[in-house]
């Protein structure tokens, strides 16, 4: 017999986590880490696995199950899905409020309205407040049954948190993907050398569509409800916006957007609104969608064909576009890598003329079968820089041609090399190439390496167009004639650039070894070596083999290094630099190499309680620990705020030990201790 004591435990742990996904999902507020969350997660598991007698279907430890599917079965939808008729202008807009106004008789109509989610349309049936069916619109008619996937997402909830739930009742909705679970998914995919998903719908797409639900489960796909289908069993409010004031009480999460306006004004406003937030959004909209807010009205409005008549979807303007693929060029990058671009005929990408897109390196563009002249999908997605998605292979002309690396450099002539284990061609020009020291001398100024403010990519051309610079060290020689003889350039920014350069003299060990722009040696290696030899000319006089004792330098780095230390011209560059008077401290004491945090990786995921990420992230540099971008088997710890998302997930499929803010604290504290008198 099991004890009603054991029996409690569990139905109140399967409460406590129905809750927190309900505080997670559809208020967006959680209440507790995800760490915490794991812990409830695991003890019910382990309750269950003791007494397999009191698991049932609905407990949230159950929503992975059942074997992998060879196909999907077809549903018919009990009511159809619609569709929804779509406006591209304000004058399609004015025109639908027209007609509704006209069809019901109103002067003014109250609208419900809210974004339009990118996603796919699915249905849900509760029967007596239980999940029991879930099924994708397909042609809005029939769909097929993707329960058993639809299960493993945390967002829709295996019960209807009421206490007399309708008898039945079908709720409609998007399934999608999150941009940061999106992109996240993409960096693991070509991790592993799989296909990469063009876009979050596609990834949402590809998910749900999978016969072995442990796949989607890992996935991390969300759930937002808008609408209601067939329902028994209940009276249903008087209006949309009630309606879906309502799941969410039922703990189905809706679009935190979602609003009731008066009249085309109100319409086009909220237009505007979320058009300026979408790129902040978390999810991908391509539009919005109004609706007559009072539900009887939509029935006297009723419907034309498959579509309603009393609801419109507003879009905005593409993120994707076709156009033609006219050159492709190359760029010549700092370190020599020589960068495909396209160049295409323009065309209007989500508001924005779209004419260049990279391609990365030749693989990509063999790996995507373009070829010049080829029609091409381009996709912008925010502030990113478009990229090429794929090739309308039926419009491909018959004079399109593959692309040939160039064998010299556009700019300097040198020869173009690909070493046989790199996907990088390179220029072999170094500093010769001006491109390349242009770069170069970008990367120097800039805010993260000797933080010069003004010399930006456009004064550096000048600067080196007009022969004034040709290593760094020349920077810490200009005068105000030379510089206020340059075009565009009045004495005022001429002084503030030499007040900048001269600022820039007291710098920090890292910030100068980060700014050489050795190869391979980014920002946090700089911090690394930094740290580890506390003077440059220690870390000048380290070996290979030494400079790999270094935490998290490898072969590749330390060659790097030594490589960039044995040419004599950068020594030359160094000791001008020193001798014109740039310098660091070199006193502060270099890290503690034996705490328990020394040399372990950390990965920062969601939003922590009381700091912030780059505050977390020193706290563990400087105990020697390393922050790192994403998880993988070298990462130690993950420290986990609210919302953390894939990083998450991925951490506990690999058994990475997932701390809290408050964890993370007592274990630098802890540590603390035996920072002092260590060092060397
Ligand atoms: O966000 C959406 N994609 C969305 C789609 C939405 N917010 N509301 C919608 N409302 C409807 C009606 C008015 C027909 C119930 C829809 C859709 N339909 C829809 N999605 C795919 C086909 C139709």
């Amino acid at each position: 017999m099991v004890s009603a004591e054991i029996k409690n435990r569990i139905s109140a742990l399967r409460e406590q986590l129905e809750y927190h996904n309900y505080r997670y999902y559809v208020l967006d507020a959680p209440e507790i880490s995800d760490a915490e969350y794991d812990r409830l997660f695991r003890e019910l598991q382990s309750l269950e696995q003791q007494y397999p007698e009191l698991i049932i279907p609905s407990s949230p430890s159950q929503r992975v199950g059942g074997a992998a599917l060879t196909e999907f079965t077809q549903i018919t939808h009990t009511t159809p899905m619609l569709s929804l008729n779509n406006a591209f202008s304000e004058d399609e807009v004015v025109a639908f409020d027209r007609r509704v106004r006209e069809a019901s008789e109103l002067s003014q109509v109250d609208y419900a309205v809210e974004p339009k989610f990118d996603g796919l349309a699915i249905s849900l049936v509760y029967e007596r407040g239980q999940f029991v069916m879930g099924a994708t619109r397909g042609d809005g008619y029939v769909g097929e049954d993707v329960t058993a996937n639809l299960r493993t997402i945390r967002a829709i909830p295996l019960l209807l948190a009421t206490p007399n739930p309708p008898q039945r009742i079908e709720i409609r909705g998007e399934v999608l993907m999150l941009k940061a679970d999106f992109a996240a998914l993409n960096a693991y995919q070509r991790e592993q050398g799989l296909k990469e998903f063009a876009n979050p719908r596609n990834a949402a797409a590809g998910s749900l569509r999978q016969l072995d639900p442990r796949i989607t489960a890992t996935r991390g796909l969300h759930f937002f409800a808008y609408g209601v289908g067939q329902c028994e069993g209940v009276v249903l409010p008087s209006t949309h916006g009630e309606v879906m004031d309502l799941l969410m009480a039922w703990r189905i999460p809706v679009a935190h957007e979602r609003a009731v306006v008066q009249g085309v004004e109100g319409l086009l406003a909220y237009y505007q609104r979320i058009g300026a937030q979408r790129d902040s959004l978390a999810f991908d909209i391509d539009g919005v969608v109004y609706k007559v807010n009072d539900l009887a009205m939509q029935q006297q409005i009723g419907y034309v064909a498959r579509a309603p008549r009393f609801a419109i979807a507003h879009k905005f303007p593409a993120q994707e576009a076709t156009t033609q693929l006219l050159d492709i060029d190359v760029q010549v990058g700092r370190t020599g890598a020589i960068t495909p671009v396209a160049r295409l005929a323009p065309v209007s990408v989500g508001g924005v003329t779209v004419t260049n897109a990279t391609l990365h390196n030749e693989d990509e563009i063999r790996r995507k079968g373009v070829l010049i002249g080829d029609w091409v999908n381009v996709r912008r997605a925010g502030d990113v820089i478009p990229e090429i998605v794929s090739v309308v292979m039926s419009r491909r002309p018959s004079d399109a041609r593959e692309f040939v690396m160039p064998t010299t450099c556009p700019v300097c002539g040198s020869h173009i090399v690909r070493l046989p284990d790199e996907a990088i061609a390179r220029c072999t020009g170094g500093l010769f190439c001006p491109a390349q020291r242009k770069q170069a001398l970008w990367h120097f100024a800039s805010r993260r390496a000797m933080d010069i403010d003004g010399l930006g990519e456009k004064l550096v051309e000048q600067l080196v167009d007009e022969n004034l610079v040709h290593s760094p060290a020349d920077l810490y020689r200009l005068g105000l004639l030379s510089l206020v003889n340059l075009e565009r350039m009045a004495e005022k920014s001429a002084r503030n650039l030499l007040a900048a350069i001269e600022h820039s003299k007291r710098t920090t060990l890292a910030r100068f070894i980060y700014a050489l722009g050795i190869r391979h040696v980014g920002e946090q290696t700089a911090k690394d070596l930094a740290r580890y030899y506390g003077t440059l000319e220690a870390m000048m006089a380290a070996d290979e083999l030494q400079l790999q004792q270094v935490p998290e330098v490898g072969e590749v780095v330390a060659k790097s290094i030594v490589q960039f230390f044995a040419e004599p011209h950068n020594l030359t560059v160094i000791e001008m630099l020193r001798a014109a008077g740039v310098c660091w401290d070199e006193s502060a004491p270099p890290v503690i190499q034996n705490s328990a945090i020394s040399g372990k990786v950390f990965v920062i995921t969601g939003t922590l309680p009381t700091m912030s990420r780059d505050e977390a992230k020193a706290k563990i540099e400087a105990m020697g620990g390393k922050a790192s971008g994403s998880v993988s088997k070298k990462t130690d710890f993950v420290l986990a705020g609210a919302e953390p998302g894939s990083k998450f997930i991925k951490a506990q499929e690999l058994g990475i030990t997932i701390l809290d803010e408050a964890e993370f604290l007592s274990l630098i504290n802890e540590n603390q201790g035996e920072e002092d008198g260590q060092g060397y």
